[in-house]
């Protein structure tokens, strides 16, 4: 039986992993670690929350005490951390918080590791560090991030996650660490907290309110849905193979403004709204400080290694979100009110 420690499991991709852990593997026992910042969430796993195989702690990375603590009580034997600052805007409103959460609280994690499963480690464990396509930094109009792009992180935010990546990599190297990363591309899907574009845009759309596109739209970004991701990640748990990279993407470009006059065409539609109704509401604003141009995916190795690939279209999945949104406003509601913190005390 495994013991499976999962971080960030009440954030947007974090609970996606979860749910797909404590339903697919009822022999494991799942742990979800989460402070339960702005970001995280529990109602995003209320489905779930009475399974047997299931455990939250509330805890803070970053206080390496409060790690050790839990890993003396529980010992958990692999991890899965994608507990982090996650939002690019805040990381160059206030870059500190994604220094302290994002690098030491990775490496608190990784000397927790060390303290308990080394020295000799057991190749039955393992350290899943999940992470971003942003620490390759932009590309041009052509070519694509592999594994072997040379790292090159452009905001706060992919510089902290740049960081800890070498950190784990640095532990794998020095302490012998079984470890495993991968970077992903933008996720979107049910869930996400409405800071991001997606979300954010669906939610003011609903609203009637601006939608705040960053200069001339032209920036791209390569879209995976986020059940896609959590597939990919079981996978890469099981199968990946020991001190090694895998990108994970959709081969799924879109340029912003393309993207959201697609989200404004559906969005007419499931709201009965005229043709273009939704279109009217974009509104070009400043362009975010050091916007990476372009982000695109090559997949190849997780295809040819492990044979991964995206399960849905980006339009099923983008109906699929709108969707999900539409029928859950409660949990949309429950953010803007500030409800959602209070729902572990209920
Ligand atoms: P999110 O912001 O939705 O969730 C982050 C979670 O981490 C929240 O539940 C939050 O409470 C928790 N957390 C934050 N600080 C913590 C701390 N100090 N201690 C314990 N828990 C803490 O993020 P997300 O979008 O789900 O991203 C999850 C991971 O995947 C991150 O590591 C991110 O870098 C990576 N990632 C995200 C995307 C994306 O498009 N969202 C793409 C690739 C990689
Ligand atoms: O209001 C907005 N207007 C706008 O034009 C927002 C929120 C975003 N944008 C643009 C900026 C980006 O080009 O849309 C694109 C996507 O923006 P975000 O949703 O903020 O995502 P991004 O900055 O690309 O980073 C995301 O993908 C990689 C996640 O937030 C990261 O956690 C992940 O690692």
């Amino acid at each position: 039986m495994k013991k499976v420690l999962i971080t960030g499991g009440a954030g947007f991709i974090g609970s996606h992993v979860v749910r797909l852990f404590v339903n697919k593997y009822p022999e494991y026992q799942i742990y979800n670690l989460d402070a339960l910042t702005y970001a995280g969430n529990l109602e995003s796993l209320k489905d779930i929350e009475k399974a047997a195989n299931y455990t939250f702690l509330k805890a803070d990375i970053n206080n390496s005490q409060a790690i050790e603590d839990l890993f003396m009580e529980f010992a958990f034997d692999n991890i899965i951390h994608l507990a982090a600052e996650s939002h690019v805007d805040r990381s160059i409103n206030d870059p500190m918080i994604f220094v302290k959460t994002n690098v030491i609280g990775t490496v608190n994690l990784l000397n927790a590791v060390r303290k308990f499963w080394g020295p000799n480690f057991d190749n039955n464990k393992r350290f899943y560090h999940i992470s971003t396509d942003e620490v390759y930094g932009s590309l041009g109009t052509e070519g694509l991030f592999t594994e072997k792009t040379p790292y090159s992180p452009n905001s706060p935010y992919a510089a902290s996650k740049a960081s800890s990546d070498h950190f784990v990599r640095s532990y794998g190297e020095t302490y012998n660490l079984p470890y495993v990363i991968s970077n992903c591309s933008n996720n979107y899907g049910p869930n996400q907290f409405p800071e991001k574009l997606i979300p954010l845009f669906i939610s003011n759309i609903i609203e009637n309110k601006s939608l705040p596109l960053y200069g001339d739209g032209n920036y791209t970004r390569d879209w995976l849905f986020v059940i896609d991701h959590a597939k990919a990640i079981d996978l890469i748990f099981h199968k990946g193979l020991n001190k090694s990279t895998y990108n994970i993407g959709g081969f799924n470009e879109w340029k912003n403004l393309d993207l959201v006059k697609v989200l404004c065409e559906i969005m007419d539609v499931k709201l009965n709204r005229q043709k273009g109704a939704s279109a009217k509401l974009i509104t070009h604003i400043e362009d975010r400080p050091g916007h990476d141009k372009r982000y695109a995916i090559d997949a190849t190795k997780i295809n040819k290694e492990l044979g991964w690939e995206p399960s849905v279209t980006f339009r099923e999945g983008l109906e699929k979100t709108v969707d999900w949104y539409l029928e859950n406003s409660e949990w949309m509601q429950n953010i803007v009110s500030g409800k959602y913190q209070k729902y572990h005390m209920d």
